[in-house]
């Protein structure tokens, strides 16, 4: 069937799925002559079989808050294709959250995890449940509840989650204590645990880190390097933290960070103890950027606006999916930024990437850029498996020789005609590619 025709049945099927047939629209898009190139794809009806989850489970999460009121939720497990290795990914806490984000970003991860090296499915889940302004006592008896329902379905070898919005250290240390407690055994079922309970050295910091060394990787490609580059950056949460961090420790200077409330311009750059204060920030669970103009004056927070307005070389989106849409990239193209690198799924729109496609403006898309998060959640997985804790420098030497593979293979599948890189076709087909010869490989189930 012809690519179009079963984008057309999908959204069909699917009406008002947004994300999701977005996300689903990408990768298709990218694919379609090497689809159509292996007619025995066609056969086993490939596409088909990839664009729908293996499972989607749905489930009510009930708890009680601090003023003795009983709240209920919705809570979530997409768990989307296990062809390469057992379902593998994040769970968000956020507002926001519904089906189709959700299947969106399980989708996107199945094809990221691909790209890792290493054997991971894809999976996605997460609530409605939104963390903001909640006591600990809350947010702990959330979690409690959301595993009552959900810990039947995972396993070392099933099914293991890890953080994504909304969901840090803390939020995966209550759920993978309800899970431990039910299923009596230490066998490692979270990703981003505690050091102290078999959590990997780096995890925290693998996203941003790994976001850099991809950036790093594409500058040297281009005779350049990162050095004394200015750098915006969305967002002031975890990944948003570790991409801060590496960019300044190779060079760079972090001009941004933004909140749902609006962004920060320091001129003076946003290093050292400025960097830390990230965490704070955001640890006050207010959810909000402006008190860093309150205590480094130097600095200037303009409301509701996001920092794609300012002259920066590099941009790096590290907060949400579609926060920078087709006119950010024109005012981004227009201020003569060199390189755009999603490090949060799906962050910018379709207008967005095709704005800095035609203009040739480096892109890397959010599956390839920020798989360093996963791939070092794959390293956790390893070292629980082997009874183990590798030392920082173990975790990072990995870290930086899968992100540079990855890197790679966007290359040889991304490369066009004109020498321009296509980093966004690069890493769909990539990862398309190792998921369908996985698949044919197990026959038609
Ligand atoms: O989007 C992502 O890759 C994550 N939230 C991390 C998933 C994981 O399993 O570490």
């Amino acid at each position: 069937m012809e690519i179009n025709q079963i984008l057309s049945n999908l959204e069909a099927k699917h009406p008002g799925e947004n994300e999701y047939l977005q996300a689903v629209r990408e990768v298709l898009m990218s694919v379609a002559d090497v689809y159509n190139s292996h007619p025995e794809f066609e056969k086993a009806k490939i596409i088909e079989r990839m664009v729908e989850p293996d499972r989607i489970l749905t489930f009510r999460v009930t708890w009680v808050d601090d003023r003795g009121e009983v709240q209920t939720n919705l809570g979530y497990r997409v768990q989307f294709n296990k062809a390469i290795g057992p379902y593998k990914g994040g769970i968000r806490f956020h507002a926001s959250v519904n089906l189709s984000i959700l299947k969106f970003l399980g989708f996107e991860q199945t094809f990221k995890n691909a790209l890792t090296t290493l054997p991971m499915g894809g999976a996605k889940g997460g609530s409605d449940f939104s963390p903001r302004g909640k006591s600990d006592a809350e947010i702990m008896r959330f979690c409690q509840a959301f595993i009552l329902e959900l810990w039947k379905n995972l396993g070392p070898d099933r099914d293991v989650p890890a953080g994504d919005i909304g969901v840090g250290a803390r939020e995966v240390g209550y759920m993978y204590g309800m899970y431990k407690k039910l299923v009596d055994e230490h066998t490692g079922t979270f990703t981003g645990k505690g050091l102290d309970f078999g959590g990997s050295r780096i995890r925290p910091e693998a996203t941003g880190f790994g976001a850099l060394y991809f950036v790093e990787n594409m500058l040297k490609l281009k005779g350049d390097s990162i050095k004394d580059k200015t750098v915006a950056i969305s967002g002031f949460g975890n990944v948003a933290w570790g991409a801060a961090l590496k960019a300044n420790e190779l060079g760079a200077k972090v001009v941004t960070i933004s909140g749902p409330d609006g962004y920060i311009y320091d001129p003076d750059g946003i290093s050292g103890e400025k960097v830390d204060y990230m965490l704070e920030l955001r640890s006050s669970g207010e959810d909000i950027v402006e008190p860093y103009v309150e205590k480094y004056p130097g600095a200037k927070f303009f409301a509701g606006k996001k920092p794609w307005e300012q002259k920066v070389d590099i941009a790096l989106p590290c907060a949400t999916q579609n926060e920078l849409n087709g006119d950010d990239a024109k005012q981004l193209i227009a201020n003569g930024v060199q390189m755009v690198a999603e490090v949060s799924n799906m962050g910018c729109t379709p207008e967005a990437i095709d704005a800095f496609i035609e203009s040739r403006t480096t892109y890397a898309p959010g599956k390839a850029v920020n798989a360093g998060g996963v791939a070092t959640s794959g390293l956790e997985m390893s070292q629980n498996a082997m009874h183990m804790q590798w030392s920082a420098e173990e975790v990072d030497n990995k870290l930086h020789f899968i992100m540079d593979s990855i890197h790679e293979q966007c290359v040889k599948y991304g490369t066009e005609p004109d020498g321009f890189i296509n980093y966004m076709k690069g890493a769909n087909i990539a990862g398309f590619m190792k998921v369908a010869h996985a698949m044919m490989a197990q026959g038609i189930i």
